[in-house]
């Protein structure tokens, strides 16, 4: 079955089947196959249906209307790539395009410019020399499962985060062809998804015109080497480096350079966390001052063991997982405790793919004593940033990246 047409869009009557009747619990033959099995995450109402839609593997799914998927774990520990077909999807509205010709798709540059631009894929492509970058696409909210007490929104495990390699013009060169006048203070950016409801904004978000222009922005079209998958923004998507999924807005349609600090919901309103360093605040209570959420702080996974795992004793184990963060210097070292963070060891760090990628972090660990063992580790970057441990907390559910533990029993 092949449910893309040959111009890259998603065929209605397939996407329809995939999604939207999985959904509504009306499968149908070929479908039982697609909802494959069921995934646990380890908190309360934790229980996630494997779904496949188009161009995807089966993925846990949080909602049909808009499709929201996340990655189950264990692909984090299959390579440092997350592979397209395994990358998780987040959308806000639910009037999403299931079909798009590129042959006629345009990206409108407008605002604060001296020449509006109206831009087709070719004419994008053809601007100057495309830049790669691996990068690490999480959104704001991955982990907010975790959080306790718990908080209002998607209840999301680990799977909310990807890693990919992007090719695409800089954000930067698309401007300068446009030329940005001396007035420009941001850059607003949105994609063709649409609200359902004429009263519920649309996903827009803004970078200061500085960041706009720096050099890591890319307006990707490719995604580990194919075209990006529909679900993550084809044909072209924002990608961000070093900041949270929200910016990275898919299928880009419009960009905007305005003269003032722009004040739409999803930048105002929506995505903003306590305005600290640890970017918490003690559980339960309010946000007083707050800020759009910005760059990724440090995290670290072991991705080789799982918790509730059973490992014998004495035996010896290859501790595998990853380290990333935003601030775009690169992963300094990761350490892991088997004794609740009384003592440390080093981990070795595999070749770094770049400074916004996952990092692999490998130790040799051999289980000493019986008994349930809680399995911490901790990363920190170039510029000293760690991790606490003490689980970090906003009302938002937002930026969790505090020191994880896993609880293994060793027999
Ligand atoms: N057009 C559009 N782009 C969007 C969003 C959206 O709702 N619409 N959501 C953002 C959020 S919150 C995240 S976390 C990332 C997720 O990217 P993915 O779906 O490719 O994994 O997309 C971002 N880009
Ligand atoms: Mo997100």
């Amino acid at each position: 079955m092949n449910p893309f047409d040959k111009r890259g869009g998603l065929d209605r009557r397939h996407f329809l089947q995939a999604s939207v009747l999985a959904g509504l619990g009306l499968a149908t033959q070929p479908l039982q196959a697609l909802a494959a099995s069921l995934e646990q995450q380890p908190f309360a109402n934790g229980e996630r249906e494997l779904i496949a839609y188009p161009q995807k593997r089966p993925l846990m799914r949080i909602t049909t209307r808009p499709p929201h998927l996340e990655t189950p774990f264990e692909v984090f520990n299959q390579g440092l790539l997350t592979p397209n077909d395994a990358f998780f999807v987040r959308y806000h509205l639910a009037n999403i395009p299931t079909r798009i010709d590129p042959g006629t798709y345009r990206l409108k540059v407008f605002g604060c410019v001296r020449q509006p631009l109206d831009l087709s894929l070719q004419a994008l492509k053809a601007l100057g020399d495309p830049v790669e970058v691996v990068a690490v696409n999480q959104c704001s909210g991955n982990s907010r499962g975790y959080f306790e007490p718990r908080v209002f929104g998607a209840q999301l495990g680990h799977g909310s985060m990807g890693n990919a390699r992007w090719i695409g013009m800089p954000l930067r060169r698309v401007l300068e062809q446009a030329g940005v006048e001396d007035n420009a203070v941001q850059v607003t950016v949105r994609g063709l998804d649409q609200p359902i409801l004429p009263a519920t904004p649309t996903v827009t978000k803004a970078l200061d015109i500085n960041h706009a222009l720096a050099p890591e922005p890319l307006i990707a079209w490719s995604m580990n080497g194919e075209d990006l998958p529909f679900l993550n923004g084809y044909p072209i998507r924002l990608i961000v480096p070093g900041y949270y999924g929200t910016y990275w807005i898919k299928h880009l349609s419009e960009i905007e350079v305005i003269d003032h600090d722009f004040q739409g919901f999803f930048m105002s309103k929506a995505y903003r966390v306590p305005d600290n360093q640890s970017l918490s605040v003690a559980p339960g209570s309010e946000l007083t001052a707050s800020r759009p959420i910005a760059v990724l702080p440090v995290r670290s996974f072991v991705t080789s063991v799982h918790s509730g795992q059973r490992l014998p004793m004495g035996q010896l184990q290859v501790l595998r997982g990853i380290a990333f963060d935003g601030a775009g210097a690169g992963i300094q070292s990761v350490e892991f405790s088997d004794d609740n963070g009384r003592t440390w060891h080093a981990t070795r760090l595999s070749e770094s793919l770049g400074v916004y990628s996952f990092r692999e972090w490998l130790a040799d660990w051999r289980p000493r004593q019986r008994g349930i063992v809680q399995l911490l580790v901790r990363a920190r970057n170039v510029q000293g940033q760690t991790q606490p441990m003490t689980p970090t907390w906003n009302p938002g559910g937002y930026a969790r990246h505090s020191v994880e533990s896993l609880q293994l029993q060793i027999i």
